[in-house]
């Protein structure tokens, strides 16, 4: 306003001067010229002006849309006349999110509370009143916007302790696990609606989307709640639901999943094989030929040479694991990977013969060897296979598939033999002739 109050003297002061004989005509050019000025000035402060009044009427457009599609609603009312409180839960029935309330209690004496806190949609809060004595009247209110919802309907007679209203299944989602690792991860998973009353929640999960035969009870939760669950298995999927009961009902989660990691058994980077016994013939680490990093295990011992590992590795092959191993040879040989039973001569194998394009699945028991199963992929000398084996949950099942270094599957087989059913130990029987036929193996995985 200052703009206005600045021109009004200097208008007199052209009025005034205006008996020296100024012109009507230059009077009004002045005038003109004044109105002009003016009309700049008032453009200096008008667009601020001008914005604040655009902020104040959209901040109202805002509220007023907001209380159109807001509500509230009382899901329960309890009175205890032992403590003389009235418990209140109310829910944002509406989409946005709300905050700042206020529960009344009216009686002999009202009693108010305000409640700062924020609910999102279906959200439920509640709040203690220190009535003593059982009100008539709750009202649940917006600080600004016009909703509110009431309940009046206490039972007459003081022999009830507790009316209720509208108590509902509960809502739960099912969030994404956390911490996942080669064993363990942490299933997540969200109240957000108890529906009046706190809900017992529990996961269901297991590597079968179509049974999921785990259950973790957690207990009485609302809002996120989570719980890690240990042992997995490592390079497998496994798929969980979170779920939610109370009185009213139940509610179960979408179901979500999460594949563990894997595990290197050995890959031969520590440049030893002190992991291992050598029971047979000689084995060497070396850092001249490998599948993956500098190092692999290397034998190239005429006739058989064994080696095998109970203890000192990261992990070994247990019953239920898929692990898989890089495999190579050089010149005629044969490399058998042990698994399950004692040792060499005494456990499963899965054989390599690169010079007679064979795999095979075999038991070896009592120094007799069975061919299980059998295949015929072509494989070349000085070239890397991936050698991958399913072990079934009863140590009986075997499925071996045989990949080259580009992925594409040259082999797959399937046997069942109960004779080795028991993992922990990782080695080798190889093969070959007496013209020192070099035999390689690495990046031992599960
Ligand atoms: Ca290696
Ligand atoms: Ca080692």
């Amino acid at each position: 306003m200052t703009g206005f109050k600045f021109m009004v003297p200097y208008l007199q002061d052209v009025n005034s001067s205006s008996q020296k004989g100024i012109s009507p005509l230059i009077a009004a050019v002045l005038l003109i010229a004044f109105t002009m000025a003016a009309a700049g000035l008032f453009s200096q402060w008008a667009p601020n002006l001008l914005e604040d009044i655009q902020e104040e009427t959209s901040e109202d457009q805002r509220g007023l849309s907001s209380a159109a599609s807001s509500s509230i609603d009382i899901a329960y009312s309890k009175y205890d006349p032992n403590s003389g409180n009235v418990s209140v839960a109310f829910r944002n029935r509406g989409e946005e999110e709300l905050s700042n309330f206020t529960v009344t209690a009216y009686g002999d004496t009202p009693v108010q509370k305000e409640v700062d806190e924020t609910l999102g949609s279906a959200e439920i809060a509640t709040v203690k009143l220190e009535t003593s004595g059982k009100p008539e009247r709750i009202e649940v209110s917006h600080q600004s916007l016009p909703i509110s919802d009431e309940f009046t309907d206490f039972e007459s007679g003081d022999t009830g302790n507790e009316d209720q209203n509208d108590v509902s299944a509960p809502e739960v989602k099912t969030l994404s696990a956390v911490g996942v690792n080669s064993t363990n991860a942490t299933l997540r998973g969200n109240v957000v609606s108890t529906g009046g009353e706190t809900p017992d929640v529990q996961f269901k999960w297991g590597a079968d989307e179509a049974s999921l035969d785990n259950t973790v009870e957690i207990g009485a939760e609302n809002g996120e709640f989570s719980e890690k669950i240990v042992g997995l298995k490592s390079s497998n999927t496994y798929y969980f639901q979170a779920e939610a009961s109370n009185s009213a009902g139940a509610d179960t989660g979408s179901t979500e999943n999460f594949t563990t990691s894997s595990v290197v058994i050995d890959g031969f980077e520590d440049g030893d094989r002190s992991e291992y016994t050598v029971s047979r013939g000689s084995y060497d680490v070396q850092n001249t030929i490998s599948y993956n990093g500098s190092y692999a295990l290397h034998t190239n011992s005429d006739s058989r040479s064994d080696i095998y590992s109970t203890s000192g590795l990261n992990a070994y092959p247990r019953p239920g694991d898929t692990f898989s191993i890089w495999l190579r040879q050089d010149a005629h040989s044969s490399i058998s990977v042990g698994f399950g039973g004692t040792g060499p001569r005494d456990w499963n194998v899965v054989n390599m013969v690169a010079g007679d394009n064979t795999a095979r699945i075999q038991v070896m028991d009592s120094s007799s060897t069975t061919t299980l199963a059998s295949a015929s992929p072509t494989l070349s000398y000085g070239e890397w296979y991936k050698f991958t084996v399913s072990w079934g949950e009863q140590g009986q099942d075997m499925n071996l598939v045989v990949q080259d270094s580009d992925g594409t599957e040259l082999a797959n087989i399937s046997a069942s033999d109960s004779t080795h059913n028991t993992g922990g130990i990782i080695g080798f029987e190889s093969w070959g002739g007496s013209g020192g036929e070099d035999r390689y193996m690495d990046y031992i995985v599960k």
